[in-house]
């Protein structure tokens, strides 16, 4: 089955260039310049009404939001061992943290970017201190997210801590920059950060 990312350079689109390169499937990559408008498109719309990137093909199938599209393509590719199956107890966890980082990362970051001031127990999210005590002391207490083994999971958590750290929010020390480190050495991780490269230089900020 045919596989295309849409992509975007700098932008989250990273996240799901690196789950591909992950899973060590075939892949084509349509990428375009995020200023150029092409996610605002009437048939770019029609696969991701939300008209963000990244969106992926499978065949005809689109799929968006990077929790999807971690759960979908470990799913439809096994063989790859990105994700503990629905028989394992691990699943549980695995899906916690997909959950964990576009549902509680994300939000937490705006949060502490605005200083939102909000009560805890009434936001989805708790607060961005919660999160980032929550997910250190899972880096801490281990090498991966997930048992013992990487998953999708850490390409999630991974890449939003990543995009934490630029945006200024996420400590670029202790055991949250260890565990980026562990991820930066992957081979995967390499690769899409090349392609990133590539990408970029095709289609360089406007100053
Ligand atoms: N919730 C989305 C977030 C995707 C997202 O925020 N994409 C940004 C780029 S980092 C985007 O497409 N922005 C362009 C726009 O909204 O016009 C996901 O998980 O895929």
């Amino acid at each position: 089955m045919k596989l295309t990312l849409f992509y975007a350079p700098r932008t989250r689109s990273f996240s799901a260039l690196w789950l591909l390169e992950e899973l060590g499937e075939k892949y084509q990559i349509e990428s375009f310049d995020i200023e150029s408008g092409r996610h605002k498109e009437f048939d770019y719309l029609a696969l991701n009404p939300m008209g963000k990137v990244p969106l992926v093909l499978h065949g005809d199938v689109p799929v968006a939001e990077l929790g999807a599209v971690a759960i979908y393509l470990s799913d439809a590719y096994p063989k790859a061992q990105l994700c503990p199956s629905m028989q394992e107890p691990l699943r549980s966890e695995y899906l916690r943290w997909i959950f964990f980082s576009s549902a509680i990362m994300e939000p937490a970051f705006v949060q502490k970017m605005y200083e939102w001031d909000i009560p805890a127990k009434s936001i989805a999210w708790g607060s961005f201190d919660q999160m980032l005590d929550v997910v250190t002391q899972a880096v801490s207490d281990n090498k991966w997210l997930v048992g013992d083994t990487f998953s999708s999971a850490d390409v999630l958590v991974g890449s939003t801590l990543r995009f934490g750290q630029m945006l200024g929010v996420i400590p670029k020390e202790g055991a949250v920059q260890e565990y980026i480190l562990r991820l930066k050495k992957r081979e995967a991780f390499i690769r899409a950060a090349e392609i990133e490269v590539t990408e970029s230089a095709r289609f360089p900020p406007k100053k």
